[in-house]
């Protein structure tokens, strides 16, 4: 794939994002497309993003559930960046600004201690985490019926759109961090429940795989970022008036309202 390629996709990308417009799928058009080519095309997205004067609050995790990883036929979770125009400070989220969003229930860490290197520890992690908190992640895939490839979904940002924060901040030893029951309920009908083992056997593992994925670019988790470590519950499609709400043992909920 070309440079060239590479640049006018991310702003293809980046345009169907901001206009809420759906797309078919990069790598029909570009079978070539390879999962390298495909983050160099994130990378430039993240960059023209920066240039817009947006923030990154962290990288996150996605398809960390093994049955996810099995959907796409892949042995590799894969990463993207949350910005800061993603974080929602209410509590209602506006089907006017999305294609055709779905909300799955994670957990975040929260670092106080850069991670670096491709050989870290959970015990490392959690060493490094200041707090982990619960949080609602908005996946809105720019492709049309979020019909995609491994590559094409890499491109576009891992399908980051928006995230609901919850205000429940624990220290990662005050809970038993891979039995984290957590419930999803759409309308006050539970629609998804999990454990979060779900993520990689531990959501700490998310946060080694990703340091050694960034390691290979000479990249680390850096103090300060809020991380999302990947899907407990799987993702429910929203519609209009769907009241969300979920439930975390020991960290809390978060409820939103979809209009
Ligand atoms: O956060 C995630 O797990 C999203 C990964 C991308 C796959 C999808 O859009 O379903
Ligand atoms: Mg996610």
């Amino acid at each position: 794939m070309t440079v060239m390629n590479v640049k006018s996709l991310a702003i293809h990308l980046n345009q169907a994002e901001y206009e809420k417009r759906e797309v078919t799928s990069i790598q029909a058009e570009h079978p070539e497309m390879t999962v390298g080519d495909a983050y160099k095309i994130q990378e430039e997205l993240v960059g023209l993003k920066l240039q817009e004067g947006h923030r990154i609050i962290g990288p996150k995790m996605g398809l960390t559930s093994r049955a996810k990883m099995k959907q796409m036929n892949v042995e590799e979770p894969i990463y993207g960046y949350v910005f800061d125009y993603m974080v929602v400070p209410d509590k209602t989220l506006y089907l006017n600004e999305l294609i055709h969003p779905k909300v799955e229930a994670e957990i975040a860490f929260i670092l106080g201690k850069d991670i670096e290197g491709p050989n870290v520890t959970i015990e490392q992690v959690i060493e490094a985490t200041e707090y982990v908190a619960p949080a609602l992640e908005i996946i809105d895939s720019r492709y049309k019926d979020f019909k995609f490839t491994l590559p094409d979904v890499i491109a576009d940002n891992a399908s980051s759109s928006k995230v609901f924060m919850g205000s429940t901040f624990k220290r990662p030893q005050e809970l038993e961090l891979d039995l984290v029951g957590v419930t999803l309920s759409i309308n006050g009908e539970i629609k998804e429940l999990g454990a979060s083992a779900a993520v990689l056997g531990h959501p700490a593992e998310s946060l080694v795989l990703l340091a050694r994925m960034l390691s290979r670019k000479g990249l680390k988790l850096k103090a300060g970022q809020v991380i999302l470590t990947g899907g407990i519950t799987g993702a429910v499609m929203l519609s209009d008036g769907d009241v969300v709400q979920a439930k975390w043992d020991g960290l809390g909920s978060i409820e939103f309202t979809v209009k």
